[in-house]
């Protein structure tokens, strides 16, 4: 019996170092909730790093034993794997590139022979555990070369990758010294995915510049198979939100939260501290919109999430700092004993005050410079149970290209956000209704869920097509 292994570079789980042991606490994200029918059953296990270095032999053991209990299998990264491969080729030459600030991509060789070095780890780790014939599904940025280095040691099995974040244009890509290994690395799977058309566009583009493999029509013809790309957006648990929003936990948070507030209008942000979602341009959009509107102080105000992240790379340092200072500007400038323009929180929610704040809030401002999908938006909107409120959605999401009844702005354009906040903030409620019931009927449709479905589905279809043109 064949098996199907998914690997990304954190395991889904949150772990706590307690009374010198380590406890693990299942995540709750919505890729870990969207691949749990697949990992949980059978044979079927989760490759990945635990999120944590651990040297010691002993307790290297105990957390395999533990793990293995619930479906995972570690790869341990040593602290300098950490610094070269994840926070460095990663995080500062991936990250920024793929998201076009080329002005914080680093090329360090020493963090590229990590990156190399690390893809190998997870390529052995995993061969410790594959059959020939089994299914693996590699995710995101991070282990762009393990497809190709699973391809030379299991020329039979079934290889798919999915990537979380967006594909620059040609031209951004080919900045980077290690392009075509990169490329290369990606298609030894049989299956690539991408949230949107623009990135599958992107990366083809890419790979017939620089590989000099011929694509068409989605197809990529290399020396002995074809590889499918295309978009697969992903959706969220759309239920487990909606179910949340109306129970009575959350509902009574809300009735908490709402007292200490009082009855003002609420737009709420939520992001991971990063450079890519455009936090500072949204409070200064805020706070020019109270210096033109005076009739709003006092009748508004902004719920700021700032989850942390990344916090040892410099420019997420330096971004932390310029949003405490803008935060500082625009409340020291308007607050009053009863009103602040920003309740601005450095830290994560449990889930069901994070749904509270969905619930309750009358707008969700998501204006990131540039997204792969962004999950926030949906999450507001399948929140929105009683069909009112409002999203306000950057052109540069993923998201925007499925959130049509969004308002869309351009995230770069100041007027178009102050624009948008205040039609936002006087649209009728039978246009709210309108657009909220639209979104939420294709967001139920294509949730999470069917998202894993279709992109499996695919997969047999490729490897049943790469069979016939053997055959023939
Ligand atoms: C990458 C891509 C793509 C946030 N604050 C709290 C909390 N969250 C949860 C949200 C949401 C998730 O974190 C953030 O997801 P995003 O999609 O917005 O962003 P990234 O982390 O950058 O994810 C992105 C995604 O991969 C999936 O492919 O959409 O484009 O960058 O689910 O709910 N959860 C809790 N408390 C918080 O305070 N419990």
């Amino acid at each position: 019996m064949s098996k199907t292994i998914i690997v990304s570079n954190r395991l889904p789980i949150s772990l706590r170092h307690r009374n010198g042991r380590f406890e693990f606490k299942p995540s709750a994200g919505g890729l870990a909730t969207g691949l749990g029918s697949i990992y949980k059953s059978g044979d079927n296990i989760w490759i990945g790093w635990p999120g944590n270095t651990v040297e010691d032999p002993e307790q290297r053991a105990e957390i395999i034993l533990e793990l293995n209990d619930l479906k995972m299998s570690p790869v341990f990264l040593t602290k300098k794997d950490v610094e070269q491969f994840y926070e460095g080729f990663s995080n500062e030459t991936l990250w920024p590139a793929f998201h076009y600030f080329t002005q914080y991509m680093v090329y360090n060789p020493d963090h590229w022979d990590a990156y190399v070095r690390v893809n190998q780890k997870f390529c052995d780790a995993i061969l410790k555990k594959a059959g020939l014939n089994d299914t693996i599904w590699v995710h995101d940025y991070q282990l762009l070369l393990l497809p190709q280095m699973l391809r030379e040691a299991l020329p039979e099995a079934t290889i798919a990758f999915f990537q979380h974040i967006p594909f620059p244009s040609y031209e951004i890509l080919r900045m980077i010294p290690w392009r075509k290994e990169l490329l290369e690395g990606v298609i030894g799977a049989d299956l690539i995915g991408f949230h949107t058309f623009d990135d599958v566009r992107h990366f083809l583009s890419a790979v017939d510049r620089i590989t000099g493999f011929y694509s068409e029509s989605g197809y990529i013809q290399s020396e002995n198979r074809i590889i499918n790309v295309d978009s697969f957006p992903m959706g969220i648990d759309y239920d487990k939100f909606a179910n949340q929003a109306i129970s009575k936990r959350t509902q009574n948070i809300v009735k908490k939260f709402r007292k200490q507030v009082g009855d003002q209008k609420l737009i709420i942000t939520i992001d991971r501290l990063d450079y890519s979602k455009g936090i500072p341009k949204r409070i200064q959009a805020f706070h020019q919109l109270l210096k033109e509107k005076k009739e709003l102080h006092g009748n508004v105000s902004m719920i700021m999430i700032v989850v942390p992240s990344r916090d040892k790379v410099q420019s997420y340092k330096e971004l932390k700092e310029e949003i405490d200072l803008l935060v500082g500007r625009i409340n020291s400038e308007y607050s009053t004993l009863n009103w602040v323009p920003v309740h601005y929180f450095y830290r994560s929610f449990p889930f069901e005050e994070l749904s509270a704040f969905y619930s309750m809030s009358d707008i969700a401002l998501v204006t990131p410079l540039r997204d792969g999908m962004n999950l926030v938006c949906k999450e507001f909107v399948a929140s929105k149970t009683d069909q009112t409120g409002v999203l306000i959605l950057s052109e540069m999401a993923g998201a925007s290209k499925e959130l049509q009844d969004a308002i869309l702005v351009n995230p770069n354009d100041q007027r178009a956000i102050i624009d948008a906040i205040y039609q936002a903030l006087t649209m009728k409620p039978e246009e709210q209704n309108q657009r909220i019931a639209s979104m939420q009927a294709s967001l139920k449709r294509y949730d999470v869920f069917q998202w894993v479905k279709v992109f499996m589905d695919r997969l047999d279809h490729v490897k049943n097509k790469q069979a016939e043109l053997n055959s023939k």
